[in-house]
């Protein structure tokens, strides 16, 4: 095949690849050459992270939505599902049990809630959250909380939030309209790169099995690695009732492997999640495998939070949990990192983020 070999020995030497070479990996369809690019990979995770894996505490505190993605079963237009809005005490029980439990991040996610978004200073309340939070925790807080205005985006990094997480889904323009309907491009963009330079690290993110093409993913791959994303990822598509995809045909995990396995060949020095909202717990080894060296999406059991595609897998059972993960991590010689190698790492990137970023603003 076209060189695979090849491929892989450049990559390992950390030569950057062409979009021609990472178009070939990505056309990689047999378990055995998966499993030559997934080799390639775990020697470059283990060069930048050792044998080091990351935890992050998913806390969902809101499926309210104001917009209509065509993915997503919290879409507005979905009225069959019965959605919740967590209080503050109840969000900081949850986020104090995971901190307990061992996690080294603290997600905040929600849906784009009318209550926040349209109330005037409706974003009060979660500004102090997040004070609140750092202060008690003393953990790194990520913020997933949708396309808020710049003016807010400034209070939450003020009250010391870390991260800010708003996958694009694809850098297809057209499939980006068909996904996220109603939604600017160009505006979810440049507000992730706003964030980037307000200091906050950032997480950019894909979906596979939309429809979307090889071209199309080595395409994003060439841009997050340009736009310094300083976590990527990718999901595989799970398709959600009383929604347009519902009827989609269900996707087999081949493809996330590769991409997250790609993924390291071209960023190795970047963070790369294994989501345990996809295929829960039994899909962690794979994506570990693939190179992947952060677990998200754990969740407490006795919280009443749901995940996002995969909204009850697993959670109930307890096993999308820190003590459930610790055996697959030594299973495959991999191990949680400490608290301290994280904020490290935190503290590392954003002195580096803190330099001028290479190359033109893709936010066209
Ligand atoms: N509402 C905020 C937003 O859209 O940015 C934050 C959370 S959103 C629910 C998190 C991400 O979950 C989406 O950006 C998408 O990548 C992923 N997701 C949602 N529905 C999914 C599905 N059915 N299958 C796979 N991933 C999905
Ligand atoms: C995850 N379920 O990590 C979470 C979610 C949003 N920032 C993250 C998609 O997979
Ligand atoms: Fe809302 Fe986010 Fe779901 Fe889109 S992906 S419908 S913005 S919760």
């Amino acid at each position: 095949m076209f060189g695979l070999d090849g491929i892989l020995k450049k990559a390992e030497q950390e030569i950057p690849l062409s979009f021609k070479e990472i178009l070939g990996l990505l056309s990689v369809n047999s378990p055995s050459e998966l499993g030559k690019v997934a080799l390639a990979a775990r020697r470059l995770r283990e060069r930048y992270f050792q044998n080091k894996v990351f935890l992050y505490g998913f806390v969902y505190f809101s499926t309210y939505c104001r917009n209509d993605c065509t993915f997503c079963l919290y879409r507005k237009s979905n009225q069959t599902y019965s959605r919740y809005r967590k209080n503050f005490e109840e969000i900081m029980a949850a986020a104090r049990c995971l901190a307990d439990s061992g996690v080294h991040l603290l997600d905040m996610t929600m849906g784009e809630d009318p209550l926040y978004y349209n109330k005037k200073n409706g974003f009060d309340e979660l500004v102090q959250l997040v004070k609140e939070l750092k202060r008690e925790t003393r953990r790194p807080v990520m913020i997933s909380p949708g396309v808020v205005p710049q003016k807010i985006l400034e209070e939450f990094k003020e009250a010391g939030a870390d991260w800010y997480a708003c996958y694009q889904e694809t850098h297809n323009k057209t499939l980006y309209q068909q996904l996220r309907v109603k939604q600017s491009y160009g505006e979810r963009m440049i507000r992730k790169l706003t964030a980037k330079k307000m200091g906050y690290l950032i997480e950019e993110g894909l979906l596979t099995g939309v429809g979307e093409s090889k071209g199309d993913i080595a395409r994003s791959l060439l841009l997050m690695k340009n736009m310094e994303a300083d976590q990527v990822r990718v999901m595989t598509f799970i398709p959600q009732e009383n929604t347009p995809f519902a009827g989609w045909p269900a996707n087999s995990q081949f493809r996330e492997l590769l991409i997250i396995a790609v993924m390291r060949l071209i960023m190795p020095d970047r963070l790369i999640p294994a989501s345990l909202d996809v295929d829960g717990l039994k899909g962690l080894q794979d994506r570990l495998a693939s190179g992947a060296n952060v677990i998200t999406s754990l969740i407490s059991p006795a919280a009443g939070m749901a995940g996002v595609s995969q909204s009850t897998l697993d959670i109930g059972e307890g096993n999308r949990t820190v003590e459930k993960v610790l055996p697959v991590l030594k299973a495959n010689h991999l191990e949680a990192a400490t608290q301290g190698e994280y904020q490290a790492w935190i503290k590392a990137r954003q002195t580096r983020s803190a330099k001028p970023a290479r190359g033109g603003l893709p936010c066209g």
